[in-house]
């Protein structure tokens, strides 16, 4: 599973994921974020120590990629790559062998998170976002595309933006026709804020990961299925007077018997129906929560994302309430 962050510099990937580090080592839900590696672990944690009191990190200066471990109820329930990009590389010409590399990367890419200084935005200027060029490159990754994929539209620094206006989400219309023109694309618009105040920081990740989690559990329950249909046919085929010819002509030929491999079938679909008890509890609660997130949909039009964005902006779904935990839409 890999995960790739595009946005222009300045625009806050590294903020953000540091903050959000720093924020899943408390249990959100059952879930928790754990670095592969532990200096990793380390770094992030000191870097999302600072950024709470307002001291951010310094800008990225070459491709970065780390591994996490996405941890439920204290098990790894799945392991993913995670990718900050410079962010220079989306203003590399289309031509340049870094922009291939990144069309190649986001086209091969399992969530795409594309980042946008909502703050920039809200006053006018596009050009900071390099919106145009992250247009052009999702769209043509998109359009390539051949299985499913969550691309998040992830708007920064809410922190600094009074109210949304549907002006703000103008220029991100192509990317969102881009994402409706898709039929393997998931899309949301998220707004985030990251520094003293933390507003929905867990957001946009479990967002991308949820369509891992649930895919996992699917494939996990298919695959129990089949082990188990495969066993009770070898077991049908060891009883009876066939069974007893299979017992004599393995033992010759020193092959397994039928009722060895129903066995061994049997074994396979225990270990899969444990794996799919452990999954399908994430999967669940991951599912219903991206239920209540701003999806990107075709009937929807820029006035019901500003609405929808100005609902979560301070982190819960209903304004009345004051829990900041984005998993207060849970109860
Ligand atoms: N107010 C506010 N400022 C933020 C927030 N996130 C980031 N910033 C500011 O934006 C600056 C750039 O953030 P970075 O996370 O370094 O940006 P980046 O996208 O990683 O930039 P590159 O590494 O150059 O691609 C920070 O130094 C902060 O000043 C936020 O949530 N709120
Ligand atoms: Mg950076």
């Amino acid at each position: 599973m890999r995960i790739i962050m595009l946005g222009h510099t300045g625009v806050g990937k590294t903020t953000y994921m540091a903050s959000l580090y720093g924020s899943m080592q408390q249990s959100i839900e059952g879930f928790k974020l754990k670095a592969a590696e532990p200096e990793d672990h380390k770094r992030w944690m000191e870097m999302a120590e600072q950024i709470q009191q307002g001291k951010y990190p310094a800008l990225t200066d070459q491709r970065q990629e780390y591994n996490f471990y996405l941890r439920y109820q204290g098990k790894n329930i799945l392991k993913f790559a995670w990718a900050d990009y410079r962010g220079g590389a989306i203003r590399e010409t289309q031509e340049s062998e870094q922009a291939k590399a990144l069309l190649q990367d986001l086209k091969t890419a399992d969530g795409i998170m594309l980042f946008c200084d909502c703050n920039a935005l809200a006053q006018g200027d596009t050009r900071s976002n390099q919106i145009g060029r992250m247009t052009t490159l999702a769209s043509q990754a998109l359009r390539e595309l051949d299985r499913p994929m969550s691309l998040a539209i992830v708007l920064t620094k809410t922190d600094l933006v009074i109210d949304f206006q549907v002006d703000l989400l103008q220029s991100l219309n192509g990317l969102i026709t881009a994402i409706d023109a898709s039929e393997f694309v998931l899309g949301a618009l998220l707004p985030i804020a990251c520094g003293t105040q933390l507003h929905n920081v867990p957001m946009p990740l479990l967002f991308i990961l949820h369509a891992a989690v649930v895919f996992q559990a699917t494939t996990t329950y298919a695959a129990a299925e089949s082990h188990e249909e495969r066993a009770k046919s070898y077991e049908t085929q060891s009883r009876g007077f066939g069974g007893m010819a299979d017992w004599v002509i393995s033992k010759i030929s020193n092959q397994e018997t039928y009722r060895e491999m129903a066995a061994k079938e049997k074994k396979q679909a225990v270990e899969k129906q444990q794996e799919f008890e452990e999954i399908i509890e994430p999967a669940m609660s991951l599912y219903n929560y991206v239920q209540k997130l701003p999806l990107i949909k075709p009937d929807l039009a820029l006035n019901d994302y500003v609405r929808l964005l100005s609902e979560i902006k301070g982190g819960v779904i209903d304004n009345s309430v004051s829990n900041l935990d984005p998993f207060s839409i849970f109860n």
